[in-house]
């Protein structure tokens, strides 16, 4: 049962973790302003801080998610 449930929520969660780990360089969950900027040249100190809501100095995937919904990351 618990393995059934974990590939459940792993197919759920599959498409909303996308888009961190494309911009996530060291796979760590986490993405910092280098990351994004590596990315997002354009995305500046101020727009990554508007972008990290919970001020924790890295874009956690809801905040990733947040931010693409926002228009604040243009690919
Ligand atoms: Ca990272
Ligand atoms: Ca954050």
């Amino acid at each position: 049962m618990k393995r059934i449930a974990l590939t459940l929520a792993a197919t759920l969660l599959g498409t909303a973790a996308m888009a961190a780990t494309e911009v996530d360089a060291n796979g760590d969950g986490m993405v910092t302003i280098e990351e994004v900027q590596a990315t997002y040249p354009e995305v500046s100190a101020d727009d990554f801080s508007a972008m990290d809501t919970n001020a924790d100095g890295a874009l956690d995937d809801a905040e990733m998610q947040a931010a693409e919904a926002a228009g604040l990351l243009k690919s």
